[in-house]
């Protein structure tokens, strides 16, 4: 035990609430019990003698089931700036070790900056096995505390009328999920700051950042509540899922978007129009592409199946975008599931609610 407390962590976060809030949060059974997890778990049981000397236990369980305790003693109780407790897991690679936990809270801009330091780690990894559960934690307390909620931590980078930002913002209104926008364009500063690569859209949740649209739908999806956007229809329908949007990742943009629409709404033809020659090349394959979606449907009013899946959330931003030009708009009469699911995606009040304005 001695080289444990060589290892230690320590984060800083700056919440919009007031620390009395905040303190109690941590140390009101009730309060505690709405977030004192990481995202994608809950609360199953949380017991509480929130004075200096009195134990405490809680239980988080993961969507499979799995569970996960923590116990400990609490050493300082000082409302409403400092709160130290010990923590020891019940079970995985820490199992037994004890650690200490002080929370020290700070008034700052009318709202709280929140100090933890978390020390006595037996190793470097188990130390940073923590980081990201911490860091989850305080987003969970943000969204409790913020009067603005999971606005407080969440952010969308990127234009609302690029087809993949369209798809994420999709995905979180159906999820229930506040966010702010920062309608960055591609390959501008602020973008590239958050994205590597200076695509949209990038997100960001606290101090989490995170790019690529499947990978961002598939985080909102498990970390929060609300319903699910992979099937629950069994594993060919996800495997197929998969597949319609690595379709629309590796094939269908390119054609339908980048040397269509974009032809459309950026003309680089030598006139001063669309690039005809680039077009003649596009159609052919959205042809074929919205056939093969076509044939996916078959009865049904998603694409692999009874639910709506991202695949849906993918597809249905090309869908409307082909339907406002003219050979695309030809094209789409051929394919009349298409038109049907697409006219279900646009029924949902997060097409809608999400529906980029045109210029
Ligand atoms: N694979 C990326 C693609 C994102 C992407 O290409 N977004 C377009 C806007 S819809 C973009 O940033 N285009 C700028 C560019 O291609 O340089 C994702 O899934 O997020």
């Amino acid at each position: 035990m001695k080289e444990a407390a060589t290892f230690h962590l320590e984060i800083d976060r700056f919440i919009k609430a007031p620390r009395e809030k905040i303190f109690d949060a941590f140390t009101q059974e009730s309060l505690l019990k709405a977030w004192y997890c990481p995202r994608g778990m809950t609360v199953a049981e949380a017991t509480i003698d929130a004075r200096v000397g009195g134990a405490y236990r809680v239980v988080m369980a993961s969507r499979d089931g799995s569970r996960f305790a923590v116990d400990g003693v609490y050493q300082a109780i000082e409302r409403p700036d400092f709160i130290a407790y010990t923590w020891r897991m019940e079970s995985g690679p820490a199992a037994g070790v004890t650690t200490l936990i002080e929370i020290r809270l700070t008034p700052r801009d009318g709202g709280t900056s929140l100090h933890m330091r978390h020390t006595g780690f037996p190793s470097a990894q188990v130390r940073d096995s923590h980081r990201n559960g911490w860091q989850s934690v305080f987003n969970r307390l943000s969204d409790f505390a913020d009067p603005e909620g999971s606005a407080g931590t969440i952010t969308l980078f990127g234009n609302p009328r690029s087809t993949y930002c369209w798809s994420a913002r999709m995905g979180l209104f159906e999820k229930g999920v506040k966010y702010r926008l920062e309608p960055n364009a591609p390959h501008t500063p602020e973008q590239l700051a958050v994205h590597p690569f200076g695509r949209v859209p990038a997100l960001r949740d606290g101090e989490t950042e995170i790019y690529e649209t499947r990978a961002i739908l598939g985080y909102i999806d498990e970390a929060f509540e609300g319903p699910p956007l992979i099937s629950t229809a069994g594993m060919m329908a996800r495997a197929r899922s998969e597949q319609w949007i690595s379709v629309i990742n590796c094939y269908a943009y390119d054609a339908m978007v980048r040397r269509y629409v974009l032809q459309h709404i950026f003309p680089k033809g030598a006139d001063g129009g669309p690039d005809r020659a680039i077009i003649a090349t596009a159609l052919p394959e959205i042809d074929k592409q919205l056939g093969l979606f076509d044939k996916a449907y078959g009865a049904n009013d998603y694409l692999t199946g009874l639910s709506m899946t991202m695949a849906d959330l993918f597809l249905a931003p090309l869908v409307s975008y082909l339907g406002q030009f003219p050979e695309s708009r030809e094209l789409l009469t051929k394919y009349p599931r298409v038109a049907h699911g697409h006219g279900v995606m646009k029924a949902r009040p997060s097409f809608a609610a999400t529906q980029p304005k045109m210029g």
